[in-house]
């Protein structure tokens, strides 16, 4: 379809928010990794969703919080810069009637820039309907939105109305993206992410915020089998001691669940080969950061 409306559209909010679901789910595909755990998005990445002749970039971004660490302070800058030149803001906030330090920081932001913003007011499937008018009534006057959707980024509640909203928002110009690209990530960025989710799944506390994935091998060979070969790298030793589990068991189940994704994302059967490696204390380490891809 002959694409003649297009533009870019940042998504952001505080970790956790469901930035990520929710682009997930309007463009229907897995672009982002989802979990339950805070700032499980560290890049920015680009989801592209078409509808009839417009076609609206999504930019997911980090979770904005006070951070700690230099991966911290790239991953605010992240959606600090995602607001640069945008056509739209989509700002994701919890069904709580306060807006924090967090969302007023970012609503100030939203202030300095020209793009309309809409505020979405998300998890709703989580809120007696009875309560939806005072989350409302304390952003109100925060600043001039263009609109405050309530939605469900996980049931879908409110996204017919929130993009129809959306593409009237975009101004006149060509596809950005070509048709059929859902989004901009390469296959090692893809792959990475899936393996990073799944240690966000298995392992807790501070251990999987201190891990980074490196894709050293993906191919395949003629009879269509996919083997891939990985590196985890974690801070400290006793935090490989427990990502490698008793016997290897921890690292073997989140190979698993690695494998079951990715075979159906390749359609076809993977082996998955996984190693951990320490680099203390890369999360504040320029060189290493650069060698992830935190840039
Ligand atoms: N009940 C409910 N849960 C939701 C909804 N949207 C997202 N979640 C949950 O909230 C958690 C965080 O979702 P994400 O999409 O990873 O949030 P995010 O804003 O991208 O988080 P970061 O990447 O850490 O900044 C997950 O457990 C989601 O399943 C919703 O509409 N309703
Ligand atoms: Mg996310």
């Amino acid at each position: 379809m002959n694409i003649t409306h297009s533009g870019m559209t940042a998504v952001i909010g505080r970790p956790n928010s469901g930035k990520s679901t929710l682009i997930n789910k309007m463009i229907g595909e897995k672009a982002a990794i989802v979990t339950a755990k805070p700032q499980t998005t560290r890049r920015r990445l680009c989801a592209v969703l078409s509808r009839g002749h417009v076609q609206v970039v999504l930019q997911d971004t980090p979770g904005f919080h006070k951070s700690r660490t230099r991966l911290g302070d790239y991953m605010v800058g992240v959606v600090k810069r995602s607001l640069d030149g945008v056509d739209a803001v989509l700002f994701l906030v919890e069904p709580v009637p306060l807006p924090g330090d967090i969302e007023r920081e970012l609503i100030a932001s939203c202030r300095t820039q020209k793009a309309p913003v809409i505020l979405l007011i998300n998890k709703i499937d989580a809120l007696p309907k009875e309560d939806l008018l005072a989350v409302i009534d304390s952003y109100r006057n925060e600043m001039s939105f263009k609109a405050i959707l309530p939605i469900s980024a996980k049931t879908g509640d409110g996204l017919d109305e929130l993009m129809e909203l959306l593409l009237t928002l975009m101004p006149a110009g060509q596809a950005l993206f070509p048709e059929g690209q859902i989004t901009d990530q390469s296959d090692d960025e893809l792959l990475s992410e899936v393996i990073r989710e799944k240690l966000l799944i298995c392992l807790d506390q501070e251990i999987p915020h201190g891990t980074a994935v490196s894709i050293e091998k993906l191919s395949e060979r003629p009879n269509g089998l996919v083997d891939i070969e990985a590196v985890i790298t974690c801070e400290k030793e006793s935090h490989k001691g427990i990502i490698i589990g008793s016997k290897g068991a921890m690292l073997k189940k989140i190979g698993t669940l690695c494998r079951k994704e990715l075979e159906d994302m390749y359609s076809g059967q993977v082996n998955i080969r996984l190693w951990v490696r320490v680099r203390g204390k890369w999360r504040d380490n320029p060189a290493q950061l650069k060698n992830f891809g935190y840039y």
